[in-house]
């Protein structure tokens, strides 16, 4: 009988793996994003979804219009106090990155083999209602400059920014990417540190096609989106990262006297 390889979980019913990142490579973008539809099966939404409403209150940050959660804990100072992420964070999610190598050959060599601790120890949960988005921002220098997003629940565009040459947002995305539920998309590179990213506040993604979507071909149901828009229903997303600076509990009262 055939063995699954040993870089490869395997295979879970509704998942779809590619063998190396550059098969789900998103060719319309500079050569640092990838998006893969179907990352987490229906089953393993429905659990994270569940163990996220099912957090501790105080848990959820509530912004303006947006609510999230930060695990293991909020950086201070940029910096991460040590802690594991939860089990329901790690798997599946966490040994599937690691899985995937960046291209054939390299067949060790994954997203975060170059990163300080060679895996992510950060996970942002931010939940958006239809209507709700995320102001165009870079995520700045705490953070090794990969990020992979897992969405969960619903589609929603996220946009991509030029800067000008004044140093001011231009307004009009460069690029759109569609993410679907169950999907993960890595942007890492140039698309961390020159652009900026951002989710309009808007009940409804428009002009969506071929010429304005930068994953179109990716995509998992392209025909549920080629009446050109998709309305938006409450989407999850996951954003996983590796923070560069890590404190051991033995220096955390230092850290937070030097304050
Ligand atoms: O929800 C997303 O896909 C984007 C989140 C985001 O911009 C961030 O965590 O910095």
């Amino acid at each position: 009988m055939e063995q699954p390889s040993s870089s490869q979980p395997a295979s879970t019913p509704g998942v779809c793996l590619p063998s190396s990142l550059e098969q789900a490579k998103a060719h319309k973008l500079p050569s640092s994003a990838f998006y893969i539809p179907d990352f987490i099966s229906e089953e393993e939404e429905r659990v994270i979804l569940d163990k996220i409403a099912n957090a501790p209150k105080p848990r959820w940050k509530q912004l303006t219009h947006r609510r999230l959660q930060t695990w293991p804990s909020d950086l201070v100072k940029n910096t991460l106090i040590d802690a594991p992420l939860p089990q329901w964070l790690e798997e599946p999610v966490v040994s599937r990155l690691l899985s995937i190598p960046l291209s054939a050959p390299d067949g060790d060599v994954s997203i975060f083999t170059a990163s300080p601790h060679h895996r992510p120890n950060h996970v942002l949960i931010n939940e958006y209602p239809p209507g709700v988005g995320i102001m165009p921002h870079k995520d700045g220098a705490a953070y090794h400059p990969v990020v992979c997003t897992v969405s969960l629940g619903a589609s929603l565009c996220l946009n991509l920014y030029r800067t000008k040459d004044d140093g001011t947002l231009d307004p009009s995305p460069a690029w759109r990417i569609l993410q679907e539920p169950r999907s993960l998309l890595i942007t890492r590179a140039d698309l961390y540190t020159d652009y900026l990213h951002g989710i309009a506040d808007i009940e409804k993604d428009e002009d969506l096609s071929a010429e304005t979507i930068a994953n179109w071909d990716l995509l998992r149901s392209r025909q549920d989106f080629e009446s050109g828009s998709s309305q938006r229903q409450t989407r999850t997303s996951l954003t996983y990262r590796d923070v560069l600076k890590v404190s051991k509990l033995g220096n955390k009262l230092g850290m937070f006297l030097k304050r």
